[in-house]
């Protein structure tokens, strides 16, 4: 199988998959990984043999993990080794960020140009492109892309953006994709800080939830507990608008008010009273019972406080904006959708970023200042339809006014 996105989540999360696959016997599978942004990540997995230590860090002890399903750590803009390797594999993942996935069309027509000059284009799913155009031309079968970045039918959006990008260069092979190539969408679940010169350290929870056919097979995966669904909806939507959602709000507020990490953030009763608040916006919207989402929360919850994790919030407000659309404007959209309010906990997150980008603590828009205006070109920037609903609006001026200690709005 190959890997797009080379970095610390997938050799925590899909490559230890298909190590625990692989020590249960029966077929081995070995990983082909590129870099996405960073080279030097492939030459330094290169430079070990490609085998490393996982550091399995639970609240009390941990566990040294060496992992050796990947076998290849390429650069990604290597064009020999990545034609090569999609030519012949069974199944590709992909973790290349939710920024990943977005159309630009200025970036999309260079990388139309690229492919027809057969360069290697820059963005993801043109890359795939590339790649499965040297598959068909080498005769090759169907094959599996396998989706894992915190979107919502990620599988699906990326099929959407392959076909279009093969669509503009040859019908044939947009044709030949559509009949041969399977995404798949997946909800990956392990939270795993930026490695540190301690090495790469990641929690015990690890969950993959997937639907979508294997047309030339796949790792054992299950062995490892991944769960094979016909739809991955409820579990998307719980893990981004539950932990994803948290995970934001507490960078959100905690960063202004001084914490340095989640497990730190968890410590203020504030923050954790409006995790709950947050959490309290979905019981409407989430499709699973009252006592099921309670010990989801139970269970995130732990895992947030678990203070042996250094898991920095600053990482996890890097493209908060984008992360806010998917995490948190939805619920918001759904709550309207089934006439209820907007969701308080859900506008706190987004006040928080409207201050925290006004505050210079964050890049983003020009936002102005009074707070009706500034709750509208929030709202605007971050969702096209919300920003013409009077009563969201209203409700979030109200929450950008309220001054916290450190003078921030929030
Ligand atoms: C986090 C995620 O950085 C972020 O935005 O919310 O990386 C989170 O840690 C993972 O999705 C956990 O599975």
């Amino acid at each position: 199988m190959a890997h797009l996105g080379l970095g610390a989540f997938h050799r925590a999360h899909q490559a230890w998959f298909t190590e625990v696959a692989n020590r249960c016997g029966g077929e081995q599978w070995g990983v082909a990984a590129f870099t996405g942004r960073r080279p030097d990540a492939a030459r330094a997995l290169r430079a070990t043999g490609c085998r490393y230590d996982l550091v399995v860090r639970g609240p009390d002890a941990d566990r040294r993990e060496t992992v050796s399903a990947v076998v290849e750590a390429h650069d990604g803009a290597d064009a020999v080794a990545w034609r090569r390797t999609m030519a012949t594999v069974a199944v590709l993942t992909v973790t290349v960020t939710e920024a990943g996935y977005l159309d630009d069309e200025a970036r999309d027509a260079e990388d139309v140009r690229a492919l027809a000059a057969g360069r290697l284009p820059r963005s993801p799913a043109a890359r795939i492109v590339d790649g499965l155009r040297a598959r068909l031309a080498t005769g090759g079968g169907g094959m599996a892309v396998v989706a894992c970045d915190n979107l919502d039918s990620n599988g699906a959006l990326l099929g959407r953006r392959v076909g279009g990008l093969a669509g503009r260069l040859d019908p044939d092979l947009a044709d030949w994709i559509g009949d041969e190539v399977s995404f798949v969408s997946s909800v990956v679940d392990r939270i795993t800080p930026a490695p540190t010169d301690e090495g790469l350290v990641t929690e015990p929870h690890a969950s993959w939830v997937l639907a979508g056919d294997f047309p030339a097979g796949r790792p054992a995966w299950e062995v490892a507990g991944a769960l094979f669904v016909d739809d991955v909806r409820p579990y998307e939507q719980r893990k981004l608008w539950l932990l994803n959602a948290g995970h934001s709000l507490l960078a959100l507020t905690g960063l202004p008010r001084g914490h340095r990490t989640v497990a730190d953030a968890m410590r203020d009763p504030e923050c954790v009273a409006q995790l709950g608040e947050l959490w309290d916006g979905l019981g409407p919207v989430l499709p699973f019972t009252p006592d099921e989402l309670d010990r989801e929360r139970e269970s995130v919850t732990a895992r947030f406080a678990n203070a042996r994790i250094e898991h920095s919030l600053a990482q996890i407000a890097v493209d908060s904006a984008l992360k806010l659309g998917i995490r948190v404007l939805p619920v918001v959209e759904e709550r309207r959708r089934r006439g209820l309010d907007a969701g308080r906990g859900q506008l706190r997150t987004v006040a928080a970023w409207a201050a925290a980008v006004r505050g210079g603590l964050l890049d983003g828009p020009d936002l102005p200042g009074s707070p009706a205006d500034l709750a509208t070109s929030a709202l605007r920037h971050l969702s096209s339809s919300l920003a013409d609903d009077p009563d969201v609006v209203a409700e979030l001026a109200e929450l950008v006014s309220v001054p916290d200690p450190t003078g921030t709005p929030r």
